[in-house]
């Protein structure tokens, strides 16, 4: 019942796939389909999600194999995740089992893992990291969001939320933070990913403020491995034109 959709993450310029997102959907037989939001707190309460991770984990791995190519992929794991000492085992075991190199994989997590004590996430953190795998900062924004953990954790990636993205046109100040988030990772060498983008007008502002990445329903919606196979033939992958691009121009708010 359990399955994982995936979600293309598109470089700035929209022609090439950096790498694909993992998204956890549960079909269940009565209720039908239930998202995320729904099941993982559940499933936090209940101590199944180290079952869920490792399931992700798992079957991303398996099916990132028969895209092998430039991309990443990207796996969500909870903060509970890291309470276990043996979560590196584990990512390097699939990582092995399918012949996967570390670099393949993107681990994202979301700022709960600064707000929980337990003793072991720091450790777990560092490990992963240190078997070469980047660490994503989910859904940036929205929760703790102190500056002071870019620098303390071992973190390359930051997706900003949504929530940035949905005001760009109407907001001057939710521009402003995109813009101002954007050059605080430049200048820690961190990628940031601009996450739902929807509308082109969105998309063209994030261009112009000089985002590097972009995810949202403009390029894909969450997929079917089978749909998503069909979606990356049509885009004829790493040939240019993932459609739809954003027309080029200056950035008026940058006074050029
Ligand atoms: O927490 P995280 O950022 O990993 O989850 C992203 C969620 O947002 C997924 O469930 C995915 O289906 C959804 N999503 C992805 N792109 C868009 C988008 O453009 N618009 C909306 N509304 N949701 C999106
Ligand atoms: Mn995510």
């Amino acid at each position: 019942q359990l399955k994982l959709y995936y979600q293309p993450i598109t470089d700035a310029e929209h022609t090439n796939i950096l790498g694909y997102e993992a998204l956890m959907r549960w079909h269940h037989p009565v209720k039908g389909l239930i998202m995320p939001n729904d099941f993982i707190p559940i499933a936090e309460e209940t101590g199944l999600i180290h079952m869920l991770g490792a399931y992700a984990l798992y079957e991303a791995c398996r099916e990132a194999v028969s895209w092998a190519g430039e991309q990443t992929i990207s796996v969500n794991l909870s903060p509970m995740d890291f309470h276990n000492p043996e979560l590196p085992v584990l990512i390097g075991a699939e990582l092995a089992r399918h012949g996967l190199a570390a670099r393949d994989l993107v681990v994202e997590m979301t700022e709960g893992i600064l707000l929980d004590g337990d003793p072991n996430t720091q450790a777990t953190l560092q490990r992963v990291h240190a078997l070469g795998i980047r660490l994503a900062m989910d859904d940036f924004g929205t929760g703790y969001s102190s500056l002071a953990y870019l620098r303390r954790l071992p973190i390359s990636e930051l997706k900003l939320d949504k929530s940035f993205i949905d005001d760009l046109e109407r907001d001057a100040s939710s521009r402003a933070l995109s813009k101002a988030i954007l050059t605080i990772c430049e200048s820690l060498d961190l990628r940031v990913v601009a996450e739902g983008i929807e509308g082109e007008q969105q998309c063209e502002i994030l261009r112009r403020q000089g985002y590097h990445a972009g995810q949202g329903y403009l390029f894909s919606r969450p997929l079917t491995p089978d749909a998503f196979a069909d979606w990356l033939r049509a885009h004829e992958v790493g040939q240019g034109g993932v459609a739809p691009a954003c027309a080029a121009g200056p950035d008026p708010e940058d006074g050029g």
